[in-house]
């Protein structure tokens, strides 16, 4: 890959270093401050800070509400919540999961002891293709995890019929899917029970965290067990578990930023427009589409470097990242070639090739309530001054 500076004749450059510093992907959506810094104090008021205290509860119970299920089981983040679903719904052998996601989906079935089995993905959604999925299927099989890729829908009715058909248990991972639908239905209720990060760079944050949601009366209550050590009661354990407890902190966080989340949403939106319109005139780059029938919450901007683009993809990061945006490669360069299953799976690039291809042509841009004015315009400059000069 050539040299690539920074450009003095670019807008961005000279200005306050402020500016460019809130052009991250990740960069936190915070609701409202004073109702954290409210819920806080009663907090410390109380002295009740972990162990299933007040706000956790409160938490769990505007989180289920809001997404229409029985059960929200709140855990310290997304990975330990991954973990314990695995583990309730006797998950073992072989699991088929993508490659194409945060290493956290495969990490979290074979820190268990369990082998990840990595299925190609549909080019066009970069969801999990169901004919890869019955592929990979043997004997050993004994689940699958769907994941929906930047909040948009896996395709749950195609992964249902054939965990049907193979007797296979299916959960989702909805990391990136708190506020979206899936044919117009909530996601949350679908398979054996949904997984939900609440991580700091996710759109609905509560600085760390995560929870299953499940309308499964005793996989919930196995669950709980399970994130609090297999505790019932003070003084008997009935089960082996681990530590997977919400503390009340990031249940206060979430608290103050769910009454916001339609403002996010909206922010987000409107950013995933200007994005759409600014692009407009580059057919080189395509900004993946979120179809607007669906509820989106719009945090992934995806972008795709088409073939023939003049400057390949990882030029275009480095061109970003020279003017002080940090624009990612998610979820470069597929879980297949990070270690341990680069090392276990040498060629499973071979049955991978949509994999391969999205990982090595996707940017992810900044978005969010912090994106300053201007920033969209000058991502803009930032691509087309790289391509004219790799004309
Ligand atoms: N499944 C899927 C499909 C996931 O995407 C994830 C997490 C999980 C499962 C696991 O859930 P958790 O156990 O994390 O709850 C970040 C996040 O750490 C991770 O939660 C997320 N997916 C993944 C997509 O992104 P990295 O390795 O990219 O993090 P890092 O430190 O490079 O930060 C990302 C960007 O965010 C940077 O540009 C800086 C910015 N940032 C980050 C933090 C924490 C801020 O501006 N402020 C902050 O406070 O993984």
């Amino acid at each position: 890959m050539k040299e690539i500076r920074s450009r003095p004749d670019l807008a961005i450059n000279g200005a306050p270093p402020a500016f460019a510093d809130t052009l991250h992907v990740g960069r936190p959506n915070v609701g409202s401050r004073e109702t954290f810094m409210r819920l806080a104090g009663e907090m410390f008021d109380r002295q009740w800070f972990s162990n299933n205290g007040p706000l956790v509860q409160e938490f769990e119970h505007r989180i289920a509400a809001h997404l229409g299920v029985r059960h929200c089981v709140a855990m310290c983040n997304g990975t330990i919540a991954l973990e314990i679903a695995i583990r309730a719904l006797g998950l073992a052998g072989e699991v088929i999961v993508p490659s194409y996601t945060f290493v956290a989906t495969a990490h979290a079935l074979y820190w268990q002891g369990i082998t990840p089995v990595f299925a190609d993905i549909d080019p066009r959604t970069h969801n999990l293709d169901p004919d890869a999925v019955r592929r990979m299927i043997t004997p050993r099989t004994s689940g699958i995890i769907g994941v929906h890729l930047w909040g948009r829908a896996a395709p749950v009715d195609a992964l249902q019929g054939i965990a049907d058909e193979h007797g296979l248990r299916l959960m989702f991972d909805s990391a990136h899917a708190f506020g979206c639908s899936y044919k117009g239905q909530t996601i949350g209720r679908f398979g054996a029970c949904e997984v939900l990060s609440f991580h700091a760079t996710k759109f609905f944050n509560t600085f760390e965290g995560g929870a299953v949601v499940t309308n499964d009366d005793e996989l919930a209550e196995m669950m709980r067990l399970m994130r609090n050590f297999g505790f019932a009661g003070y003084d008997h354990v009935i089960h082996p578990g681990t530590n997977g407890k919400m503390i009340e902190v990031c249940a206060a966080m979430g608290l103050a930023n769910l009454a916001h989340i339609d403002t996010v949403i909206d922010s987000n939106r409107k950013n995933y427009h200007a994005y759409r319109d600014a692009l407009s005139g580059l057919p080189e780059l395509s900004l993946m589409a979120y179809d607007e029938a669906e509820r989106n919450n719009f945090q992934y901007i995806v972008l795709e470097v088409g073939e023939g683009c003049r400057a390949t993809r990882d030029e275009l990061v480095a061109a970003l990242q020279a003017e002080g945006i940090l624009a990612r490669k998610y979820f470069w360069p597929g879980c297949h070639k990070m270690q341990p299953y680069r090392a276990l799976y040498p060629h499973a690039g071979m049955v991978l090739h949509n994999t391969e291809r999205v990982a090595d042509s996707v940017v992810v841009l900044p978005t969010g309530t912090a994106l300053p004015d201007g920033a969209i315009a000058t991502i803009l400059r930032i691509f087309q001054v790289l391509l004219s000069d790799a004309a």
